[in-house]
């Protein structure tokens, strides 16, 4: 008996997704995507259906990323259609989030990162509550933002989309309002009540169940960030960094020696070019980067420290920017 991963019903005028998979903090697996998928072909043209919800059963998480634990046992092995099949399968559902004929409603109230990001900032309206966490973590573990966020990082404002996918930033619900990456604050309190309204409603509810988010918290560093993270190379953002005063430039420049300085590259240079493509053309061409970075030795090593043996020491090749090969990054955003 396998539990249901997503959970998949009609709810008056509405379809309601509920991510299941609350030991994993709802990661995406091969088969939750592939639900979601089916979920949202089955009631595309479906008249019955006037808008979608996407929602989650854990208490702590909306969606805490992709079964990257799964892929770098794919990577491992050498099995790279797995690889292949599973990023393919979400960048579709990404795709289809974002060109779906309905309004698509994200309701989140707790962890949202990296593939939850992927499932919410493309639908027509994002949810937080303050309990709402936002992070892209990939440079952490090898990797480098996804699901999109190569084409929606570079267009928020002041450079914070780089800084976001580069230092891996946590933001609170009401912050991740004011970045963009979420539409409307809900308080956790009315969010019973608006889930009955939605029901009741449909997606109008929501803007009767917002409020303002609470002040930007970022707002005194904006200036900093903009300065910093408009740099064309990693090594320049790390020079300015070194040149600023004041602790939140010092912390960023300590966040940053820390994460893989090859993904740091490769992340930045694909966040710089997404900022000139659309998202379907943004979407094929993170797919292709992924079959460069699921080989190189950071991936395994980075979701091996954060995420199997969760020591949060990696050993990253090379150890520091100024090692980077500049020539293999630029080859491997090639093709
Ligand atoms: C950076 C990341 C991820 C991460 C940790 C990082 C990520 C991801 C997970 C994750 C979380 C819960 C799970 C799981 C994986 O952790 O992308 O299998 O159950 O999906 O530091 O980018």
């Amino acid at each position: 008996m396998t539990e249901e991963t997503v959970i998949a019903r009609r709810e008056g005028r509405l379809g309601w997704l509920l991510m299941n998979r609350p030991r994993a903090l709802n990661a995406l697996d091969q088969a939750m995507i592939e639900a979601l998928v089916a979920a949202l072909d089955g009631w595309r043209d479906d008249p019955a259906v006037a808008a979608v919800v996407l929602d989650s059963t854990s208490d702590r998480a909306f969606c805490a990323g992709g079964d990257i634990r799964a892929i770098r046992t794919a990577a491992l092995a050498g099995d790279g259609a797995t690889i292949e099949r599973f990023f393919t399968a979400e960048y579709a559902l990404n795709a289809a989030i974002a060109e779906y004929p309905k309004p698509y409603v994200a309701l989140i109230d707790g962890i949202c990162m990296g593939g939850g990001i992927g499932v919410s900032v493309h639908g027509t309206m994002r949810v937080t509550t303050e309990r709402g966490l936002f992070a892209m973590p990939e440079t952490a573990i090898g990797m480098f933002p996804d699901v999109g966020a190569t084409f929606v990082l570079p267009r928020l404002h002041g450079a914070l989309g780089m800084f976001l996918g580069l230092t891996g930033t946590r933001l609170a619900g009401g912050d991740a309002v004011h970045a963009g990456l979420a539409t409307h604050f809900v308080p956790a309190a009315a969010l019973p009540a608006l889930r009955a309204a939605l029901v009741e409603q449909g997606a109008a509810a929501v803007s009767r169940h917002a409020v303002p988010p609470p002040p930007f918290t970022l707002a005194p560093h904006l200036s900093m960030i903009a300065r910093c993270f408009s740099a064309g190379s990693v090594a320049e953002i790390l020079t300015r960094l070194a040149a600023e005063p004041g602790e939140a430039a010092r912390d960023t420049l300590a966040t940053l020696r820390g994460l893989s300085p090859a993904a740091l590259c490769w992340s930045h240079a694909a966040l710089t070019r997404g900022a000139g493509l659309d998202l379907r053309t943004a979407l094929t061409k993170e797919l292709a980067l992924t079959r460069h970075v699921t080989r190189h030795p950071d991936f395994a090593e980075g979701v091996r420290a954060m995420v199997v043996d969760k020591d949060r020491a990696p050993r990253w090749t090379p150890a520091t920017v100024e090692q980077v090969d500049a020539g293999a990054i630029a080859a491997m955003l090639d093709g």
